[in-house]
């Protein structure tokens, strides 16, 4: 069996301007700002990503604080114990620190990387994701007018993206949606609320019902289930659950209580690629459709994303979409949509994909070293 020693991690701040402002009902982003992990054993390395933003507006988690939680508690606890033989160790060492699950996924991310590739194995094949390509969706933030939003639409339809979110939020959200959907009646159309609204408005969700969408996405409240269930029984259209799923517990209670139809995937979220492999087993099992999210990932994650969409009870299109519809210029070679909408599974040893020195150098702010303490 394969065992890694690691003799240093490094962390980084990653800025990469985006091609247009991404606005959602929690707020918007002109540049995509994350915590990179490398760490270094023997003679691989592995990279990390933390989908974290600046401010913690869609989860608790920051940036800031993601560094602080991986220096002082997530990377020391991990070093202390030694060799890495399974990638299961990462999050049993970080068990005692509560929460933190995006920092988590982003050191589990990278001590994987350089397990599988001391292995020689592709994170894909280790998780058992055999389709390859992939069908992608893309997610089109709020824009000033539905016209501007049409346009933004049709460039993507044109590249041949299979399903198109629209980001809603009180006051741009039945009236954009109708206008769109009669211009589009045949588009896979979905609504992503991010937690924008209560069950107040269930007359809004009521009167989007009839439009036609593949799912709603996070209409309520980022930690709630039992108000989503109430919504789920008054719909015929998919709940899809995304901020409030933290782990595969959470995704068995909401699907046996009725929360949702769908879930979203998101492995920052829910703490690591293993446990985003156990989300999606339980849903498996209860027949519930799933699909992988995106936090504006650089090419990092955006592999790994990537990877996890081809496990087999991903039935549905997801946000991984092509580096463009993010950035000019990605971190990583960029991955390019196909004419017909899927995206190739990066094949190589572990990721698949390493920054490119010459955009490392470029984008990489504020470098911190952190190695085991000398026994
Ligand atoms: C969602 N993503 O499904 C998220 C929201 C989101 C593609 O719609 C930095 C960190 C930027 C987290 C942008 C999409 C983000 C972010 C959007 C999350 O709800
Ligand atoms: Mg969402």
């Amino acid at each position: 069996m394969t065992s890694i020693a690691i003799s240093s991690i490094e962390l980084r701040e990653i800025v990469l301007p985006l091609v247009r402002p991404f606005r959602t009902s929690f707020g918007e982003d002109v540049e995509k700002r994350c915590v990179l992990l490398r760490v270094e054993a023997g003679d691989v390395v592995g990279w990390g990503e933390c989908v974290a933003d600046v401010e913690p507006r869609y989860a608790e988690e920051w940036n800031g604080g993601a560094r602080e939680s991986l220096t002082r508690f997530l990377i020391p606890s991990v070093l202390a114990g030694g060799p890495i033989s399974d990638p299961a160790q990462v999050a049993e060492r970080v068990r005692w620190v509560r929460g933190h699950r995006m920092a988590k996924a982003a050191l589990e991310m990278a001590v994987l990387d350089a397990w599988l590739r001391a292995g020689r194995l592709s994170l894909a094949a280790f998780v058992g994701a055999g389709r390859d390509p992939v069908p992608c969706g893309v997610s089109v933030g709020i824009a000033p007018t539905v016209e501007a939003m049409l346009e933004e639409i049709q460039g993507y339809l044109t590249k041949g993206y299979r399903r198109v979110k629209l980001k809603i939020e009180p006051g741009r959200d039945l009236e954009v949606v109708r206008r769109i959907r009669a211009e589009l009646p045949d588009t896979p159309l979905s609504v992503d609320a991010n937690a924008a609204y209560t069950p107040a408005d269930a007359p809004l969700f009521q009167a989007l019902d009839e439009l036609g969408l593949v799912m709603i996405e996070q209409p309520l409240g980022h930690d709630d289930l039992t108000d989503h269930a109430r919504l789920q029984a008054r719909l015929r259209t998919p709940i899809c659950l995304d901020e409030s799923i933290r782990n595969a517990h959470d995704a068995v209670a909401a699907i046996e209580m009725g929360a949702c139809r769908v879930i979203n995937i998101k492995p920052g979220r829910v703490g690591g690629l293993l446990e985003a492999k156990r989300v999606h087993d339980a849903a498996r099992e209860r027949e519930v459709p799933v699909w992988i999210g995106g936090m504006l990932e650089t090419g990092i994650a955006r592999a790994t994303n990537l990877a996890m969409a081809g496990l087999p009870g991903v039935t549905m299109p997801g946000d991984t979409s092509a580096s463009d519809r993010y950035f000019r210029e990605d971190l990583t070679d960029p991955f390019v949509l196909a004419p017909d909408g899927t995206m190739a599974v990066p094949a190589g040893p572990g990721i698949g994909v390493e920054p490119r020195p010459d955009r490392l150098a470029a984008c990489s702010a504020g470098i911190e070293r952190v190695e085991p303490a000398v026994p």
